[in-house]
């Protein structure tokens, strides 16, 4: 597989993207043994969380109530690729969201391998899965230095392997970032041309992962765990086997301490557009 490109700014990349090795001594490497091996090698790493059952029961109360009975905000129609919804920024009226957003042990791990404060800044809940094809979020989410970005699946209930589970391309985290450049593609003027971006986007992935031969892993994870997908990482909702499972589930996405955020959809760093974004952190 064709590792990093010689021009993905290789400077100042968080250090397990830069393939450079953490001290022995490193107390990432002492806490989080496992969990650090597999971030490093595959680009994704699953925690064990300590939440009591309450705090998942009280999440997906509330937002079956946002949903069924509220106005909840959602990620754009063009983001759906089914009818079920994507609620974002439900933190900002749910405080259990914010409990797992600022879990102690995810934002020691996400210090620990970035050398950074963690900073969460957006949050999306999920009752069903979204079938949403494979992709990185760094097309949504990019910073400067490059790929100070993370994003983790909470479970809120035990995954079932027919309900849609989330996939995720084992190593693809190594894969060079896609630009708007390489795919020819224009700044979009409107939501209609992003989208078709966007959808070219995903079919450039889909031949990326046939022509490298990379393998898809389904992720089924429990209730207290979360799983962790470094910047460039391919992922996606699988086909829902059977429709009356749910898949209630929460992602976090983080940007670091001391970076610019910036949407990749509507810059081109070869002619010096940055679509820099401010980033709100999730605090009570
Ligand atoms: O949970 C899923 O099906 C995919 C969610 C996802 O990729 C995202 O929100 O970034
Ligand atoms: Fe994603």
């Amino acid at each position: 597989m064709k590792l990093l490109k010689a021009n993905d700014d290789l400077v100042d990349l968080p250090f397990f993207e830069a393939n450079k090795s953490f001290n022995d001594n490193d107390p990432l490497l002492e806490e989080f043994p496992e969990q650090s091996k597999q971030l490093i090698n595959e680009g994704f790493a699953i925690l064990d969380l300590v939440h009591s059952d309450e705090i998942f029961e009280t999440i997906n109360k509330k937002i079956d109530e946002k949903i069924f009975k509220g106005n909840p905000k959602l990620n754009p129609k063009y983001y759906h690729y089914n009818d079920n919804p994507r609620v974002i920024e439900a933190w900002r009226d749910i405080k259990e969201i914010v409990d797992l957003a600022r879990d102690k042990k995810v934002l020691r791990f996400l210090n620990l391998v970035y050398k950074k404060k963690p900073i969460p800044f957006s949050t999306i809940n999920f009752i069903k899965s979204t079938e949403q094809p494979l992709h990185s979020d760094y097309m949504h989410f990019s910073s400067k230095p490059e790929r100070f970005l993370t994003g983790v699946w909470f479970a809120l209930e035990d995954i079932h392997i027919d309900s849609g589970p989330l996939q995720v391309i084992p190593k693809s985290h190594r894969l060079p970032i896609t630009t708007l450049e390489e795919l020819s593609h224009k700044i979009p003027k409107n939501t209609k041309q992003l989208k078709e971006n966007y959808t070219e986007y995903e079919e450039h992935v889909r031949n990326v992962v046939k022509k490298n031969k990379l393998s898809s892993k389904k992720v089924t994870i429990k209730k207290n765990q979360c799983l962790i997908w470094s910047a460039n990482l391919l992922h996606g909702g699988t086909p829902i086997v059977n429709q009356s499972l749910t898949r209630k589930s929460l992602v976090v996405h983080y940007h670091y301490d001391g970076c610019t955020y910036y949407n990749p959809g509507f810059s081109k760093l070869s002619e010096g557009i940055i679509a820099e974004r401010r980033i709100e952190e999730i605090t009570y």
